[in-house]
């Protein structure tokens, strides 16, 4: 089953109602956003899971009739007068591995968004801000040393073949996705856009795609503990240097209300060939575990040879540490089930 065959309606389309439109028509934020900007993505790309994106965070208050139905969908049934807490402490994670016999999992990786207070997101976002986005982001990281310390490579004037290696190897984020480039998030590519990797590429940032950062930790096997550890003081050096946008209410906040909250994705590539046989199936236990299911490469990816990722879907009123608790005790749900199959 390919991605495009699995995708149902949007949560936009079924969120947007006549009263919904009728409300929201003529709304525009303070950066120029407006409805037919948010849902520009899910109107043209057909199978989009939620299709809807803020242009800034006046986006998730002044069109809070569409996102808040949608938020509540997403992140189990969160509510306009919940409010969201932190909690990156390592230690409190239940085990040190997902795969603690090393069979399965092929690679580990725990991603968060963030965007910077007071700036538009991508989709609103002016190429002036964006080059101011990469010349703060890039001025922090060039602070970090010991594990942390890097290199920033800016997309523009970065070779093809290095870019496709970049991007096959799954540290890279894709050239062109249609839909970011719907959402009007890919303007004056690839202007002001890189990667910031370590020597050895277990800590990566990248700038200015969907959200303005996506700090990432991530390494070969399902040794979480040690991927949560390195995200957690990475997040921290950032936090020291930079302010994020943050609400009691909605977390950290994302172009995308999937990321909101945590911002956190926690997944692993693991191996389910007998699982795999039957992916509605899959798809199904993994909605049952709170998981989603994704391809090899990436969101709206397919699988390729029985290797599948497997992440945390709700990221909001949920702290760090309890999502990555439920994506161990789902995996190790997921491995369990694969060593019955016959
Ligand atoms: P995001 O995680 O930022 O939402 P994607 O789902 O598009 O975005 O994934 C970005 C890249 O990260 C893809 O190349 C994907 O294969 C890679 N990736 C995701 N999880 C893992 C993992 N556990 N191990 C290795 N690569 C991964
Ligand atoms: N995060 C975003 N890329 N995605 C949820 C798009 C969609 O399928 O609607």
């Amino acid at each position: 089953m390919t991605h495009k065959e699995a995708t149902k309606q949007s949560l936009m389309k079924k969120h947007l109602t006549e009263e919904v439109k009728k409300k929201l028509a003529g709304v525009v934020t303070p950066s120029g956003f407006t409805l037919a900007q948010a849902i520009n993505s899910g109107l043209v790309n057909e199978d989009s899971s939620v299709g809807v994106y803020a242009g800034d965070e006046h986006s998730y208050v002044l069109f809070a009739p569409l996102f808040d139905p949608i938020i509540e969908e997403y992140h189990g049934g969160y509510k306009k007068e919940d409010t969201h807490s932190a909690d990156l402490d390592a230690t409190k994670l239940v085990a040190d591995s997902v795969d603690p016999d090393g069979s399965f999992v092929v690679s580990t990786r725990i991603r968060v968004g963030r965007n910077l207070k007071g700036i538009p997101f991508a989709p609103a976002i002016s190429a002036e801000q964006r080059r101011e986005v990469e010349r703060r982001v890039v001025d922090s990281l060039s602070k970090f040393d010991g594990d942390l310390k890097g290199m920033y490579y800016p997309l523009a004037g970065m070779d093809e073949a290095t870019r496709q290696q970049l991007v096959a190897d799954h540290f890279l984020f894709k050239k062109g996705d249609r839909f970011l480039e719907a959402a009007g998030a890919n303007r004056e590519w690839p202007e002001s856009r890189g990667i910031f990797h370590s020597a050895d590429k277990r800590f990566l940032v990248w700038v200015n795609e969907e959200d303005e950062l996506r700090i990432i930790s991530m390494q070969e096997g399902g040794n979480v503990r040690e991927v949560f550890s390195r995200l957690a003081r990475a997040i921290e050096m950032l936090q020291r240097q930079l302010q994020f946008a943050y609400t009691e209410h909605l977390g950290y906040l994302s172009s995308c209300p999937t990321n909101l909250g945590t911002a956190m994705r926690a997944s692993v590539h693991v191996k389910l060939p007998k699982l795999g046989k039957n992916e509605a199936k899959l798809k199904r236990i993994c909605n049952e575990l709170k998981l989603s299911l994704r391809g090899i490469d990436g969101e709206h990816s397919d699988s390729k040879g029985s290797v599948y990722d497997i992440s945390n879907k709700q990221r909001l009123g949920i702290s760090e540490v309890d999502a990555v608790n439920l994506l161990i005790r789902g995996v190790g749900t997921l491995i369990m089930l694969e060593k019955c199959e016959d």
